[in-house]
Parts: structure tokens; C-alpha cells; sequence
């Protein structure tokens, strides 16, 4: 199939004015009856056609204004609806579908979840139900009306406001219509009917509108949902306070639903969720949970104003909303919660995520120019990378300047479907600045590296770096451009203060921000009276990869004393980095004793944040170094250097890190979920780490004793991955009364699923087999997939990447297996072959084999599938 073409955007020749929708709604027959109030777009032709998106659709029957179309009048596939030319410019147009939900396996369009009707219409599963204009810059009121049984679906939500509801006599049904006046396109579009328990709070918004606020759940998981209320509370006033963004609806649902293809959708006033965004218990879930969890709500919450009430015009500007959304969820998590931490954990995603991404066979820039399927393009490259070229239009404008550009693209753009030159606009409108230079960001595949050497010159007293960037070509980008790069940056004396300078030449610099827009510049720092270290891209202030000439003295000491935080967790990354390839080319460096003794430092700095040391203390991942290396790379060899490592700082610091860990036990067993005893507990669970990675019989006892004792499921599920991983003593014990606890759990049954799968010695492969078995196990459900193939292939670097290719063929049988089911859900579980091309050679022929084997298997594949496999080709 040929691509579609961001430049062949055209609008629509009709517009819709109003959307009625009559759903009857039945498991195996549902009805759905459509009336759309159709205008001729002013300028269009009168002869056009109106030509509507159908995906395997029913139809039952036509009508204009009633009277019922001839079949020549139309031409109707599943696929499609067209109506030749119609004959008025205004007109009323009845379309009659029905579905069979139960059958509905893809998830996208109506489908029942353990027994509750729900609908996922993003991208494109509006035309799982009914004929439409299924693209974002149709916009249109919508009434919705549904009738179901009452017994079994006492609950029936639409979006908007609920303005009718009763019982349908004479019948065990009832019925509700539902009311949403703030125009929406088709994708915003959602229903619930089940028997659903719920809990409620009451909000006020700032300019005194009450809203009502529920979150349904399955019945007995109430308690479940208050974490998930409690962040939605401290959404709306945080967006209210922020962004000045108030709630516009009466009524703002929230529903939980266990078969979800993705984390959270943010349908018009009623947001569907996966189960796992929504409940927690400290005995099911962990501290990383709630965090998301809030992180979720928020971001959904926040899509009501960017997102919703603003749209996308096209979904080329996905980042629009996206991006954004990531933007301001991160924001209110650093609010909420430490801000250094928050910035840390969203690099490392950012770097564990996106960068293999861009650096790779699947890169696309953030606003993409063209795409086979659309399902696809859920990245980390539009969430991720495009949260960052937000935050870098902040740190580009300064605060005020940043706000004053996003009062002006709501005022401007509200109720409307528009465009990232829209959204840049605003900016540039509302401060003078000229981003044209900056919109290469959203255009240019691929991390830009950013090379820096410093000299300094004692007799001159200057410091000169001399700065260059580049970007490597990407698929079907290969010439790059020099980008504008912000760099926050500081000169580090040796009492850990900032030295100040008389005056800077070679690039322009506000306050600590160096702008990098050329492809090599040398700036000179003049009046400089000791040499200082440089710290360069505080607080991660552009996403690129930067290499420079410090030393890993020069490193170790910004690891002690660098200012601004996260630089000093990046420092201790570099250096760990450096020491990790080294031991995995055989040779250990000389600075490993005076890297593990600050690592015990920073562990025992009460000045510092705890969870700030838990994340300084974690060494980067094995397929951090391997995207580090690039090339080549024998994912063994680095998983022995990895293990190495952790057993030198283990035996290094041992009595330190066990008294350590002993006085920071908690004094009393009430679990609180908040950010600063979560810190404790990461901490805690780092040390337990290192101890257990030691060797030491007395770490090993500590570990088991730890599983047996925790009253959480944090703690619970760091020893059990300890004692799992590291086969210590006391495993197969831990693993059973894990189960035994959790087996009615499905969520915390996931967890357990995922430390087998993650588990790197061999043999995992054999139990990933059999855990597929296991009666918790189900295929159809995207979270136990995830959980097992999905963490053994994207979580475990050692055993996916098996030098007999084993892991690559499991991957592939197991994607064609799914791929008849739920395309979605395939083509996701697949992205692990995305950095194949930096294997060593033997392991790259291996995999480049199942993915042809893919191709070839004469199996017909999903679009999404197809897509991905011929793409990573
Ligand atoms: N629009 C959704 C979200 O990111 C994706 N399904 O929240
Ligand atoms: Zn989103």
C-alpha cells in the first residue's frame, strides 16, 4: 500500500455539523443508528462526493433526510461509503451498522472487557462503528443515546453531560443519552455500558463551576481507585494554577478497564484506562505504579485543554497534543514530587526509549511526513522527544515567555484542529522571537551528538570550548542540518561553585543557556582566574548525546560537587559507563576504587534527596551500554561486566551499605505512597542490591529476609527479582508465595510474570514458554502478552539476544500468532527488533532471518505488522 503524505493534506468537501448516535446495545448484535447533519464546506464543489471511512463494517441501511437511498444511489464496502453527489448542500444522512463486540478481539471500535462494553476509537476506531469522516479535523457535537439491559449494564456513560435517562417499559432494558456541546472529531468519541461499582468526590474549579468526579471500577476494587482520584484532584487544580486551565463539563468519568491495548485514552469527559493506570494498593502495587498512575491520570486530565478543546488537524501533528501532554504531565510530577528525581527518571526513559528508536531502522522525525499505518506512530519519538522540544521552546523563551505563548495558542486555536506551525506561531507571536531555525527540530530524524573540548589558558585566563554537532542520516533523511541546540551549562571551581565570566564570545548565551546553531562554533570565556571543570547540558537541556573531553577525574569530581543535580547523576552514569565497556572488553580502569567510594558517599549524603541517591547508586542498564557501544555489540559480554561491576561495589562497600541499609529500616509498618518514603525504599532496595550482588551468605539471608518481611509490594518485588536473578538461596520458596498471594491478582500476577521473563541466565526462554501456560495466562489480554513476551523481549538483553537466535524466532512465531488477533498488540510486541543492525554479526544474521521469516510466512499480515517488519528490514 502506498504511503499517506503529510503534503497532500486536503480538507473534507462536507462538514458534519451534528453527530446523533442510537446504539442498541446487545454482547454478539449491536445496533448502531447515525444521523449526521452534513453541510457542503463553503468553496467545495457541488458535485462532490461524500465519501465516508468504514473498517469492517456492517451496514443495515441508508437514508437522506429520511427517505431511504436506492443502491445505485451509494456505493458501500466494509472499508468505505459513498455517496456520489449528493443532492443538497445541507442535508440530513441516516446510517444504520451492526456489530458483534464480543468478536471485537482488535480492541479498537466497541468491544467487551470482562463483560463491560467500551469503546477505543484512537486512530481510527470510529469506523469500527459507523461510516464517518474518521480523521481529527472533522469536528461536531455529539448526542449519544444508548439502550442496553439493565440488570446487566446498570451503568451506561457517554461523554459530556448526562442530560436523559430511564427505563424503556415494558422491557428489562434502559436507556441513557448523553450530551457533549464541545465539538469534538470522531477519535474523542467514547461509551461505557456494565455493572460497575464507582467512587465520587466533588470538585470546584477555580472560577466556582461544581464538577462531579468518578472513577468506575469492577465491584470489590473501590478502594483501589482513590490513589488514582486523589491525583486526578491534584490534575485540575494543578493545570488551573499553571496553565490557568479550568474543567468545562459537569461531570468528568473515569473507568478502568482490563483489556486495553494502551495505557489511557482521553475521551471527551468520560477517559477509559487500562486497570493498571488506575488501581493501587500498597499490597498490589509499587511505588513506580503510583507514580504512573499519577502521571496517567494526569495526562489524560490534561488532554481536556491540549488535546480535546485544541486538536490535531491531521494526525501527522500528533506530537501536537502528545508532546505537549507529555510536557505538562512531567511538569506536575516535578511539582508533585522532587524535580531533579523527575527530570532523571524522564531521561532515562527518554534515552531507554526514544534513542534506540531514532538512532535505528524505525526513526521518524516528531512531526513525521509520512506513515503506512498511524497505530504505529505511538512512539517514544512523538510522547517522548516531542515533550523535549516543548520543554526547549521553554528554556528558549523563559518562563513568562513560555506561558504567554500558551495563553495565546488557546486563545487562538480553541475549538479548532490545528497544525505545529500553529502551535510555534503562537510563541512567536507572543514574544517576538523567531523560531524558524527551531521547527527543524520537529522535521529532522535522528539524536543530534554534541561534541565538546575545553581548553583552558591560564596566562590568557580564558576558557575555550569548541563545540560541534552532528546528526547521522536516518531512513530517507540523509543529509542533516545543523540544529538549534539550547545548552544550560556551568564552569565548575574547584569549591564546587559556579565561577563567574567578564564576557563570552562565539555564541550567544542567556544567563546559563549556550545556543549551539551551527554545526561547529568556538565560544571564548574571558576573565576566568582558575580552571574550572565545565558541566555542560544541565538538567538534560536538549536531546542529544554529548561527548566531551572531561576526564574521569574531571567526571568524578562533577559526580561530587556539580550543582545542579542532575548533571551529577549524569557524571556517575558517564563514568559507570566508561568502566562497564572497559570491563566488557576485558580491562578494568584504574578509577573503578574512586568511582565505587563516591558511589558510597553520595549513598550515605542525608543533604541529598533519597531518591535521588537510589537513582545516582543504579548503574546504567545493559541495554543502556549496549545503545552506548552502537556497534557490534555481544549483549553477554556486557551482562558479565554488569554483574562484575554490581559484585565489586557489593564487596567494596559492603559493612558501609549493610548499616546502611539497616538504619534506614522503616521505624513503623504504615505504608505511606508519597514521594519521600518512596525515596527511602528506593534507596533501601539499592543497597539490598549491592548486598545481595556482593556474594556475601549474610546479603543473600538479607535479601530472602526481606521478601519475607516486606509489607508492600515495593519491597516485596525488589527481593523477589534479587533472589529470581541472582538464583539466591530461597527462590523457588519466594517465587511460590508470591504466586500464592497474588494468583486472584491479575495486575500483580503481571509482576510476577515479568521477573521470570526478565530473569538472564539460561532457560528463561523455556520458562516463558511455560508461563504462556500458566492459568493466570491469557493471550488475548495486552497486559499478560506484554508481561511475558513483551518484557522477555524488550527486558531481557541476554536471553532475547541468545546467540542461537532463539529469542528472535520465538519473537516472530509469537508476533504472527497475535497478529490475527490484535494487530496493534503484534507490531508493539515487535519494535524489539528495532536495534538488530548493532549486534555483533552473528547475532545480526539471526535476527534479520526472523524477521524475513515473518514476511515470508504466507501468513496475511496486518498492516500494522507488516509495516514494522518491513520497516526494521
Ligand atoms: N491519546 C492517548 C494518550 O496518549 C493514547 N492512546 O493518552
Ligand atoms: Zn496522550
Amino acid at each position: 500500500a502506498a504511503p499517506i503524505l503529510l503534503k497532500d493534506y486536503q480538507p473534507t468537501p462536507y462538514l458534519i455539523e451534528k453527530v446523533d448516535l442510537d446504539f442498541r446495545l446487545n454482547p454478539t448484535h449491536t445496533t448502531v443508528r447515525s444521523k449526521l447533519t452534513v453541510r457542503r464546506r463553503e468553496g467545495a464543489a457541488a458535485t462532490a462526493a461524500i465519501e465516508l471511512d468504514g473498517d469492517d463494517l456492517k451496514l443495515d441501511g441508508v437514508c437522506v433526510d429520511d427517505i431511504p437511498l436506492a443502491e445505485e444511489e451509494y456505493t458501500a464496502t466494509p472499508d468505505r461509503l459513498m455517496i456520489p453527489a449528493p443532492a443538497a448542500e445541507r442535508f440530513e444522512l441516516t446510517i444504520d451498522t451492526s456489530l458483534d463486540p464480543s468478536k471485537n478481539t482488535q480492541l479498537m471500535g466497541l468491544y467487551v472487557s470482562s463483560g463491560t462494553f467500551c469503546t477505543q476509537c484512537e486512530a481510527e476506531g470510529f469506523r469500527r462503528i459507523t461510516y464517518f469522516y474518521d480523521r481529527p479535523d472533522v469536528l461536531a457535537p455529539y448526542t449519544t443515546r444508548m439502550t442496553a439491559n439493565k440488570k446487566a449494564y446498570p451503568v451506561l456513560l457517554g461523554n459530556g453531560n448526562l442530560v436523559e435517562s430511564g427505563d424503556v417499559t415494558g422491557t428489562d432494558e434502559h436507556y441513557a443519552v448523553w450530551h457533549d456541546p464541545h465539538p469534538k472529531p470522531s477519535y474523542l468519541f467514547a461509551l461505557v455500558a456494565g455493572n460497575l461499582a464507582h467512587i465520587s468526590t466533588d470538585y470546584t474549579t477555580s472560577s466556582g463551576s461544581p464538577v462531579k468526579l468518578n472513577i468506575y471500577v469492577e465491584h470489590g476494587n473501590e478502594t483501589r481507585a482513590d490513589w488514582a482520584m486523589d491525583s486526578l484532584v491534584r490534575s485540575m487544580r494543578w493545570d488551573e494554577q499553571v496553565f490557568g486551565r479550568e474543567y468545562d463539563l459537569d461531570v468528568f468519568n473515569v473507568v478502568a478497564i482490563s483489556d486495553f491495548n494502551m495505557g489511557a485514552m482521553e475521551n471527551k469527559g468520560l477517559n477509559i484506562f487500562n486497570d493498571k493506570y488506575i488501581l493501587a494498593d500498597p499490597d498490589t502495587a509499587s511505588d513506580a505504579d503510583y507514580a504512573g498512575i499519577e502521571s496517567v491520570v494526569a495526562h489524560e486530565y490534561f488532554h481536556n485543554w491540549t488535546g480535546n478543546r485544541i486538536t490535531c488537524r491531521d494526525w501527522f501533528q500528533l506530537c501536537l497534543k502528545e508532546g505537549l501532554t507529555v510536557f505538562r504531565d512531567q511538569e506536575f510530577s516535578a511539582d508533585e514530587r522532587s524535580r531533579p528525581v523527575k527530570r532523571i527518571a524522564d531521561v532515562q526513559r527518554l534515552k531507554a526509549a526514544q534513542f534506540p528508536e531514532d538512532g535505528g531502522p524505525l526513526a521518524h522525525p516528531v512531526r513525521p511526513e509520512q506513515y503506512k499505518e498511524i497505530n504505529n506512530f505511538y512512539t517514544a519519538t512523538i510522547y517522548e522527544k516531542g515533550a523535549e522540544l516543548v520543554r526547549m521552546i521553554k528554556t528558549l523563551l523563559g518562563e513568562r515567555g513560555f506561558r504567554k505563548g500558551m495563553d495565546l495558542y488557546f486563545e487562538r486555536h480553541d475549538g479548532e484542529a490545528a497544525t505545529i506551525e500553529d502551535f510555534i506561531k503562537s510563541f512567536e507571536d507572543a514574544t517576538g522571537t523567531d523560531l524558524r531555525h527551531f521547527m527543524l527540530w520537529y522535521s529532522q530524524a535522528g539524536t543530534p551528538t554534541v561534541t565538546a573540548e575545553a581548553t583552558y589558558d591560564a596566562q590568557a585566563q580564558t576558557l575555550t570550548l569548541t563545540l560541534s554537532q552532528e546528526t547521522r542520516p536516518t531512513p530517507n533523511q540523509p543529509q542533516k542540518k545543523p540544529l538549534v541546540i539550547p545548552i544550560r551549562f556551568g564552569l565548575v571551581a574547584a569549591n564546587g561553585k559556579d565561577v563567574g565570566y567578564s564576557k563570552v564570545e562565539g555564541a550567544t548565551v542567556n544567563a546559563d543557556v549556550l545556543l549551539l546553531n551551527e554545526a561547529q562554533q568556538t565560544v571564548v570565556f574571558h576573565g576566568i582566574s582558575e580552571k574550572p571543570v565545565p558541566s555542560l547540558l544541565r538538567e538534560f537541556s536538549a536531546p542529544v548525546n554529548l561527548r566531551s573531553n572531561l576526564s574521569l577525574d574531571d567526571q568524578l569530581f562533577l559526580m561530587g560537587r556539580d550543582s545542579d543535580p542532575f548533571n551529577r547523576w549524569q557524571a556517575a552514569q558517564t563514568v559507570a559507563t566508561r568502566l562497564l565497556i572497559s570491563r566488557s572488553r576485558g580491562e578494568n580502569l584504574p578509577q573503578e576504587a574512586s568511582f565505587i567510594d563516591a558511589l558510597g558517599e553520595i549513598a550515605a549524603d542525608t543533604c541529598l534527596d533519597t531518591a535521588f541517591r537510589a537513582l545516582a547508586l543504579q548503574l546504567p542498564s545493559e541495554a543502556d551500554l549496549a545503545r552506548e557501544i552502537g556497534e557490534n555489540v555481544d549483549p553477554d559480554a556486557i551482562g558479565r561486566a554488569h554483574e562484575d561491576l554490581r559484585a565489586a561495589i557489593g564487596q567494596r562497600l559492603y559493612g558501609y551499605l549493610r548499616d546502611l541499609y539497616v538504619e534506614l529500616a522503616p521505624k513503623d509498618s504504615r505504608f505511606d505512597p508519597g514521594a519521600s518514603a518512596a525515596g527511602v525504599r528506593a534507596l533501601r532496595n539499592r543497597l539490598l542490591g549491592y548486598l545481595a550482588a556482593s556474594g556475601e551468605a549474610e546479603g543473600h539471608g538479607l535479601v530472602k529476609a526481606h521478601f519475607d518481611s516486606a509489607n508492600n509490594m515495593t519491597d516485596r518485588l525488589s527481593a523477589l527479582v534479587l533472589l529470581d536473578h541472582l538464583n539466591l538461596p530461597g527462590k523457588t520458596e519466594a517465587l511460590a508465595a508470591f504466586e500464592a498471594r497474588h494468583k486472584t491478582d491479575h495486575l500483580a500476577m503481571d509482576k510476577w510474570f515479568t521477573v521470570q521473563a526478565t530473569c538472564p541466565a539460561p532457560g528463561t526462554l523455556a520458562r516463558v514458554k511455560e508461563l504462556t501456560n500458566h492459568p493466570a495466562f491469557s493471550w488475548t489480554n495486552p497486559n499478560r502478552v506484554r508481561s511475558v513476551v513483551g518484557a522477555f523481549c524488550a527486558g531481557n538483553q541476554r536471553q532475547f539476544n541468545a546467540p542461537d537466535g532463539s529469542g528472535y524466532d520465538y519473537l516472530a512465531e509469537t508476533t504472527l500468532q497475535i497478529d490475527g488477533k490484535n494487530p496493534q498488540l503484534a507490531a508493539r510486541i515487535l519494535n524489539s527488533f528495532r536495534s538488530w543492525r548493532s549486534l555483533e554479526a552473528g547475532r545480526q544474521e539471526k535476527a534479520k532471518a526472523a524477521l524475513k521469516s515473518i514476511l515470508d510466512s504466507g501468513q496475511e499480515l496486518s498492516t500494522d505488522t507488516k509495516d514494522i517488519a518491513e520497516r526494521c528490514l
